[in-house]
């Protein structure tokens, strides 16, 4: 199994950062990709960068107003549905595991919304279906990288490594890896999956290593809808934890070559989820 997928030089790549079970977001990244797929004659592709499951199962009267619109986990559902785009667009399709599907396939269980996430989704799924929805998490892979210097992980590019070839290999089985506190310790997944942040000296020699020049992720949720950490990272939040008005995706031409994240601009790779409801400094159409 290939934990890095190769993007290639041409065509458009829309991304999608966490969202968490999201099905009415996930809904809406789908129609931005069928729209630029169908302007670039099917050479679009979408990545979604981990954690497209475990939202929160409160009702509105407990949501907390800072997570922004009210939704109820739909995790079930959005992978149903990322299955069957999958299945329409064959090779076109992308994801990354994130800390949250890791947890179903050999990695800690997360306890974001639930005590145990991984338990109350496999019990919501039932057998049959949880034995499928692990075969489609394994699927999923550790990185991608795009000629155009693009590097996508799910958390920040901490991990330590020399070569692309570590990634590609990487074990994804934790053994004895019980606490949440302890996965940063183990080598390449730990911060692949879980690091919040990394230094601008790690980013640069994690990108160099994955042969880009830019390191593009989520995990954590910046309210503002992207941030830029040096000339390296940028982080993005598409769909959890931010109100609509602020929710970005990028849309990368992949035959360009990205020197630095300010060479992603907003307008043009950074773009509103809802240009209807976005603010006008994320080139959305609102006040
Ligand atoms: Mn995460």
């Amino acid at each position: 199994m290939a934990r890095v997928i190769r993007l290639p030089n041409h065509g458009r790549l829309i991304v999608c950062t966490d969202l968490q079970g999201c099905l009415r977001d996930f809904r809406a990244i789908t129609e931005i990709f069928l729209r630029v797929n169908a302007q670039c004659r099917g050479l679009a592709h979408l990545l979604f960068t981990g954690d497209l499951v475990h939202g929160p199962h409160l009702y509105e009267h407990e949501w907390p107003e800072f997570l922004g619109e009210y939704y109820r986990d739909q995790s079930g559902e959005v992978i149903d549905e990322f299955v069957a785009l999958s299945g329409k667009h064959p090779g076109q399709i992308h994801a990354l595991l994130g800390n949250h599907e890791h947890g179903h396939i050999g990695g800690p269980h997360t306890a974001k919304f639930a005590l145990d996430e991984v338990l109350l989704l496999e019990a919501r799924l039932g057998p049959a279906k949880t034995e499928w929805f692990r075969e489609v998490l394994y699927g999923f892979a550790l990185a991608a990288v795009a000629p155009c210097g693009a590097v996508f992980t799910h958390g920040a590019p901490a991990a330590e490594i020399d070569s692309i070839e570590q990634v590609e290999s990487a074990d994804l089985q934790t053994m004895e890896i019980e606490s949440v506190l302890d996965i940063l310790d183990l080598p390449v997944i730990g911060p692949i999956l879980w690091a919040r942040s990394a230094s601008p000296e790690a980013a640069q020699r994690f990108v160099r290593a994955m042969g880009g020049t830019i390191s593009i992720y989520g995990h954590d949720v910046i309210p503002e809808g992207f941030e830029r950490i040096g000339d390296e990272q940028i982080v993005v939040s598409t769909s959890f934890g931010v109100f609509d008005t602020n929710k970005v995706y990028l849309d990368l031409d992949l035959e360009r070559r990205y020197q630095s994240v300010y060479d992603l601009e907003v307008g043009r790779e950074i773009l509103p989820l809802y240009p209807d409801k976005a603010l006008k400094s994320l080139g959305g159409r609102a006040d």
